[in-house]
């Protein structure tokens, strides 16, 4: 008998569904690694489970991974789809073992960007790390209770940090209602800042994978007085924990994260974090170190002017690096070229080393960019 979850949208098997998207989506990893047997052999309760890992690459063809973790033991619950498709997204072969390390330790000087060029002293930087409490379930699976419950929780945590004379500062919060919620206004000058998420209802990705739900219930934003350490929570995993500054000192940038990391860290429950994947997320493209840093650079020449990202994608890619738009994800080039520099790289890599690939990526980016 076929279950009510093995039919999605107009009634089509999802076996069936996900042999159509494999053929005409093949960067889907998702329906590339997915194995009817394996799913059939499956009892109920986890087909139920695993189909609302997937239900993003389904309903979103067009995605690269096309699955969010629900709960952080889905990696293990689930691991004879999920391996395969990690493996892949992180360049990780067969033979080779899935191990995360953690290295915080980066030349005191040396990454600063300014020494490489004068005009590359006022860039603007950002590095942030994603983190999820063990306690909850992710994003995708919490309820609109839970996610008041955590909003709560990290407001008491930030009652303590705002007191810090390090980090001291405030929470702007989005849930209806909170003592600490913010007006339209404020939330678009924190957006056009690009210190506050975009309003996460209108994407499809997360919405099919449960983690827009409820919004914007248990969703906000903790701001240091120096306006350079933030704290999302309630985004695509319970915290994105950043620092972002403009400057060219990318080893003060990444100590200032880390301090602030270490700092909120002590006032919380523990990071969900294993051996093997690192830190746990909701989407497995952030598995590892979980850090993105980046970097605003202007390439006019490299983007034409903003107007082609494809082939300043593929001169990135032979440098490790990845490449968005200056909005972030599903973004396009600012002006004058402007684009979003970052390391690929999260899992099987030290935060140290990711630091390194974005500094002497960036530099030899330029050195392209200005050529000619
Ligand atoms: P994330 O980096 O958190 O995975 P996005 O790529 O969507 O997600 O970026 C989130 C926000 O951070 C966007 O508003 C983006 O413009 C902003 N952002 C990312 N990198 C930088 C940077 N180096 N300088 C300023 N803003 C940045
Ligand atoms: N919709 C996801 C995006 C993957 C990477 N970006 C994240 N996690 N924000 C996809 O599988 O395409």
């Amino acid at each position: 008998m076929t279950s009510s979850l093995e039919t999605v949208g107009n009634g089509e098997d999802v076996t069936t569904q996900i042999r159509d998207i494999r053929a005409a989506q093949p960067g889907n990893l998702m329906a590339r690694y997915f194995d009817e047997a394996y799913y059939c052999s499956l009892d109920e309760a986890k087909r139920e489970r695993l189909h609302k890992i997937i239900r993003s690459g389904i309903e979103n063809p067009d995605s690269q991974m096309g699955a969010y973790a629900q709960y952080c033991t889905d990696y293990e619950d689930f691991e004879p789809l999920l391996e395969p498709m990690i493996r892949d997204y992180h360049n990780i072969s067969d033979d080779r073992l899935i191990a995360q390390e953690h290295d915080w330790a980066t030349p005191t000087s040396g990454y600063n960007l300014e020494g490489v060029d004068a005009r590359l002293k006022d860039v603007s930087m950002r590095v942030r790390v994603g983190r999820n409490i063990g306690a909850f379930p992710l994003p995708g699976a919490m309820t609109k209770s839970s996610r008041l419950e955590f909003e709560t929780l990290l407001i008491e945590a930030f009652s303590v940090l705002m007191e810090d004379p390090e980090f001291g500062g405030e929470y702007l919060s989005l849930t209806p209602g909170s003592s600490c919620e913010i007006d339209e206004e404020t939330y678009r000058r924190r957006i056009e800042a690009h210190q506050m998420f975009k309003d996460m209802s209108g994407d499809p990705y997360l919405e099919s994978g449960g983690i827009s739900s409820d919004w914007p219930y248990g969703r906000g934003m903790y701001i240091s007085g120096s306006q350079d350490f933030i704290v999302w929570v309630g985004e695509e995993d319970h915290l994105r924990v950043m620092s972002m500054k403009r400057g060219s000192d990318l080893s003060a940038l990444f100590s200032r994260l880390h301090g602030g990391l270490e700092t909120l860290a002590k006032l919380i429950p523990d990071f969900a974090h294993s051996e093997r994947y690192g830190y746990s997320t909701s989407c497995p493209t952030n598995l590892g170190s979980a850090m993105r840093a980046s970097l605003h650079l202007p390439l006019p020449n490299l983007t034409k002017e903003g107007r082609d990202l494809e082939h300043v994608k593929e001169t990135a890619l032979d440098l490790s690096l990845a490449v968005r738009g200056v909005g972030g994800e599903h973004s396009e080039a600012g002006e004058g070229g402007i684009v979003d520099i970052s390391p690929r790289a999260r899992l099987g890599v030290t935060e140290a080393e990711i630091m390194q690939c974005l500094y002497e990526g960036s530099v030899a980016l330029w050195s392209l960019e200005n050529a000619n």
